[in-house]
């Protein structure tokens, strides 16, 4: 039997589509998992025996955080004392604590563990109007270590209402094993670990921590072009502490994102615009980092980069799991306008996933959408640490609150 449409009406729509369309008094029509139709609620197409009356509250496509490294074991509470007592990020990596760190902690806990730890966290993030979301490997840096991570990943998107999308970022810091053999590390990841996972189904996309403490470019090129010719998408952590040219190795690889991009110049703008690279910015990295550059963000607004936030949840850069906390920082402190921030954890962010059908509320897209007791859409990055989500509907199915019929 095939579904019949539901109404949604009563609201106020910001749809995210590329000419910014808002619908004072609208309504959304879904049939199964897909929009139907969007518009003014006088001009409503159809009529249905399911109608929700959304009482004038605001409706967005559901949040999508892009980047994140949720899965994880452990804290990392005592290194954020050295943070803030003077140490640097890279000082804390470079002897022995930080990734590696917490990859002890992520061996040392069972696919059990991981997924209640991970779950946790996931928790916040669907409370505050997150439908989909990317989460990375990276603290395995074993062959199985990595594959339990990614499973984990998969079997997240399985229990809870969420499209997951996973990345391969074992390429993340050298591990013990390799130490001082980094060529040999990045060999086992071209020749046998990516092919086995992408084989096994758990890899959507590769990434690489392309940093002077973690990975140069000609080792990330390697990787990279394997993953081309897997047909796999490629992120890239550029930029975050220094310059050594990962953006442009990334966008010549035709990069769906690079991240953080605090050291890009402008001649990395134009070749992340050349090459249709989304530009995604991790202002609580960035924060709790106490880190004074700041990403590019005039020179990405004049060469058109798309710009997406995410909240980069890990226990060592970035220890939250609020996207709504990314997008407020966007604007403080980053400068983003509250329009350039809500389209950033929306068409942005999906197409910083390659999802060509998220993000928007317009026909033919899911129909995955938040409810929100606002006066505007502004007012999701006005607050600081107040969730006004009152509805979450995902894939034409309400998975948080609940509504009138
Ligand atoms: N950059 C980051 O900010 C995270 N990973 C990365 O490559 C931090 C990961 C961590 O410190 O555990
Ligand atoms: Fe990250």
């Amino acid at each position: 039997m095939s579904a019949a449409p539901v109404i949604w009406r009563n609201t106020r729509i910001a749809t995210c589509d590329a000419q910014g369309q808002r619908f004072e008094r609208g309504a959304l029509v879904t049939l199964g998992d897909r929009i139907e139709w969007v518009g003014p609620e006088a001009q409503l197409p159809v009529t249905a025996s399911t109608q929700h009356d959304l009482q004038g509250y605001w409706l967005t496509p559901g949040l999508i955080d892009c980047h994140t490294h949720l899965v994880f074991a452990g804290h990392r509470a005592g290194e954020w004392r050295e943070l803030q007592a003077g140490a640097s990020y890279a000082q804390i990596a470079q002897r022995g604590g930080g990734i590696l760190s917490t990859v002890r902690a992520t061996r040392g806990a069972s696919e059990s563990e991981l997924f209640a730890a991970a779950a946790a966290r996931l928790e916040c993030l669907l409370a505050e109007g997150v439908t989909a979301l990317e989460i990375k490997s990276g603290y395995g840096l074993t062959l199985s270590d990595e594959r339990k991570m990614l499973r984990v990943a998969r079997a997240l998107g399985q229990h809870y209402p969420v499209s997951v999308r996973t990345t391969f970022l074992a390429a993340h810091a050298v591990p013990p094993e390799f130490a001082g053999r980094a060529d040999d590390y990045v060999a086992a990841l071209t020749d046998e670990w990516l092919p086995a996972l992408h084989a096994e189904g758990l890899v959507d996309a590769v990434d690489v921590f392309c940093e002077h403490i973690a990975f140069d470019v000609g080792q990330a090129a390697r990787l990279l072009e394997r993953a081309q010719r897997l047909q796999l998408a490629i992120r890239m952590h550029a930029e975050q502490l220094s310059n050594i040219g990962a953006s442009q190795l990334a966008a010549r690889c035709g990069a769906l994102s690079c991240d953080h991009l605090e050291y890009s110049t402008v001649a990395d703008v134009a070749a992340m615009a050349r090459a249709g690279t989304v530009a995604v910015l991790l202002p609580i990295a960035f924060f709790h980092l106490q880190m004074t550059q700041v990403p590019p963000i005039a020179a990405l607004r004049r060469a058109q980069v798309p710009m997406a936030v995410a909240s980069d949840c890990n226990p060592g850069s970035a220890p939250s799991a609020s996207l709504q906390l990314a997008m407020a920082m966007a604007a403080r402190v980053f400068g983003l306008t509250p329009e350039e921030v809500l389209l950033a954890a929306t068409r942005h962010a999906a197409q910083a996933l390659g999802e060509a059908r998220r993000g928007v509320l317009a026909a033919g897209y899911k129909a995955d959408f938040a409810a929100w007791d606002v006066s505007g859409p502004e007012d999701i990055s006005y607050w600081l640490g107040r969730n006004l989500c009152r509805l979450v509907v995902r894939g034409g199915v309400v998975t948080q609150g609940n509504v009138p019929a």
